[in-house]
């Protein structure tokens, strides 16, 4: 297969409320949409790269600019023959792995598609699991009642467990009042975003009692031995998300006792690929995973919902129903949470949903198409509009 063609749409959705995290708060989810066309099919997927560098080192910048510079020549030059060749193809391109994730999910989509099956068969994912528990992640609250009030209306819809975002002077009171207010059977687990270093461990011990889950990334993003020592201390176990970008990564945390858990999330990881290497390796290992989130259109719900049919996803994750935080979605009909906490796998060729035309047309604000017959840029040396180097 040779791609003949790349679209890319930024997109502005509004939220419904603000997400606040320890790193910031977003009012607005904006994503590079992608569109891969051959032969007559599309491939679809989003990149989960924000505006700000807070999460990630990437940004919408960075992701445009590593696709247009080192990636899509890379690809443009390419006959792949599986959707594993497109990882191998952009080996050369050292991190960026969210920038190589969006292109290479609407790869795997556009394989589906030609085949004719859904992606979780291509991914070799379990086709009886066709509905998919889901948990819920609610941002950093103004005041406790607000927490509860918010955690009562998500668990009255179904969702199976609940993700708490903490940061320092906003942990111990906001879940202590949570978990007085849902009871004890409630899974209530907690993401600190890398807010906390090894010198709170004795604070954060203190969440000990509060029986959760797990607590996700407490220290910093790129710490794996801090986190092994700080698993030590608590009897929580800690969940690795933002520390973990590759099958390497994973082995060296599950090795070194860092990772009792993984939040395996595509975008992070840089596709699908990796993906299932890192999803492989947590089996071998018999560490529980779940699939992460980030605020994802529906296009990247289906890929995580795609992903999380493979077996050794054995927790609720983050992909929510699209009115967690749209009131519109980029596809219609959005993904609706089940009565009984789950999202239905969609069964159709591909990740089997489409962006809406009259959504994208409505929530686009840019859009640029390249050509496997048009010379791109190459190599990243900045360039006027002549042509000539500067
Ligand atoms: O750390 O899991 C995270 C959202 C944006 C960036 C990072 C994270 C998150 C979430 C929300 O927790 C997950 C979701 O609902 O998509
Ligand atoms: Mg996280």
């Amino acid at each position: 297969m040779k791609i003949e063609r790349v679209t890319l749409d930024f997109v502005e959705i509004p939220l419904k409320s603000p997400f606040e995290t320890s790193f910031g708060v977003s009012t607005v989810k904006s994503c590079w949409m992608l569109t891969v066309e051959a032969e007559g099919l599309s491939g679809y997927a989003e990149s989960v790269a924000d505006v700000e560098p807070g999460y990630s080192p990437e940004t919408h910048a960075t992701v445009y600019y590593t696709l247009k510079n080192h990636v899509w020549p890379r690809l443009r030059a390419a006959d792949l023959q599986s959707p594993e060749q497109a990882l191998s193809a952009m080996t050369a391109v050292r991190g960026h792995r969210m920038a190589k994730a969006a292109i290479e999910m609407a790869v795997w989509d556009w394989f589906a598609r030609a085949r004719g099956v859904p992606l979780y068969r291509l991914l070799g994912g379990d086709g009886t699991r066709r509905d998919i528990p889901v948990g819920v992640s609610i941002g950093i609250q103004p005041h406790d009642q607000a927490l509860t009030a918010l955690a009562d209306d998500y668990l009255r819809q179904g969702y199976r467990r609940l993700k708490v975002k903490i940061k320092p002077g906003r942990d111990l009171a906001p879940l202590t009042a949570l978990r007085r207010a849902v009871g004890d059977t409630v899974p209530i687990m907690a993401d600190a975003n890398s807010a906390y270093r090894l010198r709170d461990a004795n604070h954060l011990a203190l969440l000990d009692d509060l029986n959760l889950m797990m607590l996700e990334q407490p220290l910093a993003e790129d710490d794996m031995v801090d986190h092994a020592e700080l698993a030590k201390r608590l009897r929580t176990p800690i969940c690795l998300d933002e520390a973990i970008e590759s099958d390497e990564d994973a082995r060296k945390a599950i090795a070194i006792g860092a990772a009792a858990i993984i939040n395996l999330k595509v975008g992070r990881v840089g596709g699908l690929a990796m993906a299932r290497r890192i999803h492989d390796l947590a089996v071998n290992q018999a560490i529980p995973l779940w699939c992460g989130g980030m605020l994802e259109t529906g296009i990247g719900r289906a890929h995580n919902l795609h992903l999380t049919t493979l077996p050794g996803f054995t927790l609720p994750g983050d992909t929510s129903a699209s009115d967690r935080y749209f009131a519109h979605d980029l596809i219609d009909p959005p993904f609706r949470l089940s009565p009984h906490g789950t999202l239905p796998v969609p069964q159709g060729p591909g990740i089997g949903v489409e962006p809406d035309p009259g959504r994208l047309a409505r929530f686009r604000r840019y859009q640029e198409i390249w050509r496997r017959d048009e010379p791109g840029v190459r190599g990243g040396v900045p360039y006027d509009g002549s042509g000539a180097r500067f």
